[in-house]
């Protein structure tokens, strides 16, 4: 079964600006465990003592998941991490030529060397440490330097292989640049000297693709997918948490068991956290994502919600709703009066119809109409037969402008 890793709480935590305090960190720590992530990646204790207190207090917060830091190929580090008590390490160092030639000034004997001592090390410390070895851009560098770097860190004592696509840089269907070839060729040329670590895949949104590259790896093999919430991390960030378990819950052929239903909680306590708000039309857990609008589809939905919808919201605890606006139709009227406990409204054709009229006026101003809070306003002003609307109201609709 295909497992999860999350790193919000490393990776989410590159996005410039994006800081969690312990207590934050571990209540997104305890929300991840609920959905059943497998892997939580808590951070890098190297960066601040207050990071490494956080990964302590998850690491001993008892959760189902395995807590993991994140950490540079170094001793001094590894120490650090094991310091927090975790039960996953993962360590990252490439071996691409531009990065070994441009900035580390070394030769791949030497980089392979300093990665088995590190690893080798870390491995003496704690026999049940679960640990990861990422040649950070992984598809950008020679395959012959990956898979010997990979070879000799799973003969060190390795158990995962993470494929980063650091930059963003791969493409489903590229005949050279497609992930779902680099996970296929690194377990074939692993598996000819015997070696069956497990491949993790961890891609970037630089092109818009991390969701469809992870979905490419998974079908090329990969056994562990890295996500965040929000997508977020450097730059346009990683692989979307919510999206990813959407996909690959209608992808697996067995029964999964994540818990979407707390997937909203978690992205609304994430978005505060982090002043970030989740774009309206977002995916999974935007405030539009099952919100039907036009006329056509509220009549529609009407009978059958799964006429404009493929993913059910029950599977995240939610309800589909409809909109008031400028698209809307008497359809939308009658389940919004329904809605606000005014039902018998339904039934009289002709205020239906002014209220219709009402709305879409009022929709000129171009921001969403909120059916608790002003319909039964526009209700009141229908019923008053004070039509056309009043001026301020008018005025309010429009700006300033007259016709
Ligand atoms: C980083 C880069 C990294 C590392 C991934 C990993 C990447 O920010 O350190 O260690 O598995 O994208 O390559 O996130
Ligand atoms: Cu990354």
């Amino acid at each position: 079964m295909i497992q999860i890793l999350d790193s919000t709480l490393r990776e989410g935590e590159q996005t410039p600006g994006v800081y969690f305090t312990p207590p934050t960190k571990l209540a997104i720590a305890q929300f991840l465990d609920q959905i059943g992530v497998d892997i939580i990646e808590a951070g890098n204790p190297a960066v601040d003592r207050e990071i490494a207190l956080a990964i302590s207090k998850i690491s001993k917060a008892g959760l189902k998941a395995k807590i993991g830091a994140h950490s540079l190929c170094r001793i001094d580090h590894v120490n650090r991490a094991l310091d927090c008590g975790v039960d996953f390490l993962g360590i990252f160092f490439s071996v691409s030529q531009r990065r070994l030639h441009q900035d580390y000034n070394i030769s791949l004997e030497e980089a392979i060397a300093k990665i088995v001592e590190v690893i080798s090390y870390a491995r003496e410390q704690k026999q049940d440490l679960l640990i990861r070895y990422t040649p950070e851009d992984t598809v950008r560098s020679p395959i012959e330097n990956v898979v010997a770097a990979a070879s000799a860190a799973v003969r060190a004592g390795v158990n995962i292989i993470s494929i980063a696509d650091t930059t963003g840089y791969t493409m489903p269907f590229h005949p050279q640049r497609s992930i779902y070839n680099c996970v296929k060729t690194l377990k074939e040329e692993l598996a000819k000297e015997n070696l069956h670590p497990q491949i993790a895949v961890h891609c970037h949104n630089d092109r818009g693709l991390a969701l469809a590259n992870a979905l490419d790896a998974y079908r090329g093999g990969a056994e562990i997918i890295d996500t965040s919430v929000m997508g977020l991390g450097e730059r346009a960030g990683i692989v979307d948490l919510a999206e990813l378990l959407i996909n690959l819950t209608e992808m697996i052929e067995e029964k999964t068991n994540w818990e979407l239903n707390y997937l909203n909680d978690l992205y609304k306590f994430v978005s505060h956290h982090t002043h970030i708000s989740i774009p309206p039309h977002c995916p999974v857990v935007g405030k539009n994502a099952f919100t039907h609008y036009a006329g056509v589809h509220v009549k529609a939905v009407s009978k059958d919600e799964m006429l404009y919808q493929s993913i059910d919201p029950e599977i995240l605890g939610i309800k589909s709703s409809v909109a008031l606006g400028m698209q809307s139709g008497h359809t939308a009227v009658e389940i919004a009066v329904k809605q606000i406990g005014r039902g018998e409204i339904a039934e009289n054709r002709d205020l239906v119809d002014k209220i219709l009229q009402e709305i879409k006026a009022i929709a000129k101003r171009g921001t969403p109409i909120n059916i608790e809070k002003e319909l039964p306003e526009i209700i009141e002003r229908c019923c008053m037969n004070i039509l056309p609307i009043p001026k301020e109201i008018y005025t309010a609709a429009v700006g300033v402008k007259t016709f």
